[in-house]
């Protein structure tokens, strides 16, 4: 099975397959949330396939970096 997996708000995009590591790397520009969708039809789960990339400024993610350290 492949997925590929694009952003909204970017031009990001990967394919990936199901046990293989793989990083994407790009320069995000303007804080917010955006849906991460799979853009091709992979599979019975396909319609679940998504998830959320959450860009925030510096100083933020060093709070939440904080908080979240402090949960372990
Ligand atoms: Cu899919």
């Amino acid at each position: 099975m492949w997925a590929t997996l694009s952003t909204s708000g970017s031009c990001a995009q990967q394919d990936f397959v199901p046990g293989l590591d793989l990083s994407v790397h790009f320069t995000a520009t303007k804080t917010g949330r955006y849906e991460i969708v799979c853009t091709q039809l992979c599979g019975l789960g396909h319609y679940n396939m998504k998830a959320y990339l959450n860009v925030m400024a510096e100083d933020d993610f060093e709070k939440w970096l904080k908080h979240k350290a402090s949960e372990l």
